[in-house]
């Protein structure tokens, strides 16, 4: 490896990165027809800003011009196995690993913005973009090319160190680095994240439809559009966004290396008394929240999943 790429990746490890790895812009024309099939089979459910920008996710260059290498960041979050939820009788909903702290694009992202400005210094000539989750890009197909890890049958990348529970993030630049290799696909014959997802979202190894996914539906979803049945009856207890495809997967057992991050390291943030949630007023909301993912819902949006699972826990009672 040459010594540029070698003082780069250990400028990110200083900075706090987990992993760091290097690869070409360009897409495969596999990759253009999948995301292709993807659209036109509307698994975007109502993000219509996928649809909108197929052209570029599938060229970074019209990201950034002439681009030519995508430098991609992982960061990971999993602190440890959460104990066991003693919700004294009482009707709670659970927050999904990747809400529980502090938003991860601010996390990452100041990471990144410090190692960009690493790059720059080193190489002045450099132009880049960098991203977390908002631009326009195949953050897991340049994570899997790359060598992060591979794309898992729940469509999420596994690393081979930390499994699913890392973040990605990417920095496009103009000037080639020499690519790292991809790592091998280690799923196998393992089905258990297609067959543990209660909704059936996952519809065949790798493809997610969105219009099925409880994260779609606790996360993004318009509070106007209407829950699908088989979502709405199968919500699993999901106040906010879902893990269990990562939690059934065999590669995240096996974590040897909880995050160093300091700010994902609370445990504590696994569910939520529902009725706190329908008697939170907007100051309260905005105050809890202020730093978090859930502040993407809403309060409404919040109140919206509390009383769909309220319902849900009302009928299961009911019918026991
Ligand atoms: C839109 C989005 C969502 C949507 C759609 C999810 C999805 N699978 O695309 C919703 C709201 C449902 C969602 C949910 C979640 N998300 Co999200 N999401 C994104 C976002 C913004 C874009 C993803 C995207 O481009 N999707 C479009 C589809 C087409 O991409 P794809 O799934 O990779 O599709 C490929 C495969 O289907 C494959 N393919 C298709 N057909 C075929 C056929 C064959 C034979 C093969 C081999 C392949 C193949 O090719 C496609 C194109 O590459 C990314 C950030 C980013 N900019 O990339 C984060 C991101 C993917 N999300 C992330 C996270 C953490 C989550 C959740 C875990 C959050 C939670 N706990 O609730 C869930 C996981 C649900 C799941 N199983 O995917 C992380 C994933 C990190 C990781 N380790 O991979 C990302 C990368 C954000 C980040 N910056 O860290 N998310």
């Amino acid at each position: 490896m040459n010594q540029l790429k070698s003082n780069i990746i250990a400028k990110a490890f200083e900075i706090g990165l987990s992993d760091l790895k290097f690869t070409s812009s360009n897409v495969e024309e596999s990759t253009k027809i999948n995301l292709q099939n993807w659209i036109d089979s509307k698994y975007y459910a109502n993000m219509q800003y996928i649809a909108n920008n197929v052209d570029k996710r599938l060229n970074p260059s019209i990201i950034l011009e002439n681009s030519k290498s995508v430098i991609v960041c992982a960061l990971n979050y999993f602190p440890g196995n959460h104990p066991t939820i003693d919700n004294g009788n009482k009707l709670v909903g659970k927050i999904s690993r990747y809400a529980q702290n502090i938003d991860y694009h601010f996390v990452l992202l100041d990471k990144i913005k410090l190692l960009e400005e690493y790059i720059r210094q080193v190489i002045p000539e450099i132009k880049t973009r960098s991203y977390v989750d908002t631009g326009h890009i195949l953050e897991k197909y340049f994570a899997e090319k790359a060598g992060i890890g591979w794309q898992g049958k729940h469509s999420l990348i596994i690393s081979p160190k930390f499994g699913s529970y890392v973040f990605l993030g990417v920095i496009i630049t103009d000037y080639y680095f020499e690519e790292d290799t991809p790592v091998l696909d280690k799923c196998g014959t393992c089905q258990r994240c297609i067959v543990a997802c209660p909704t059936n979202a996952l519809v065949k190894p790798k493809v997610l439809d969105a219009n099925k996914c409880i994260a779609y539906w606790t996360v993004e979803a318009k509070p106007e559009e209407e829950i699908p049945d088989i979502v709405k009856e199968n919500n699993s207890g999901w106040l906010f966004g879902c893990d269990i495809c990562q939690e059934v997967c065999p590669y995240n057992k096996v974590i040897t290396e909880n995050t160093h991050t300091a700010e994902f390291l609370n445990l504590s943030n696994f569910y939520q008394n529902l009725m706190e949630v329908i008697e939170l007023n907007t100051e309260d909301f905005n105050k809890r929240y202020k730093k978090s993912p859930i502040k993407r819902r809403k309060l409404s949006g919040l109140k919206l999943n509390a009383t769909n699972l309220i319902e849900n826990f009302e009928k299961t009672k009911d019918s026991d």
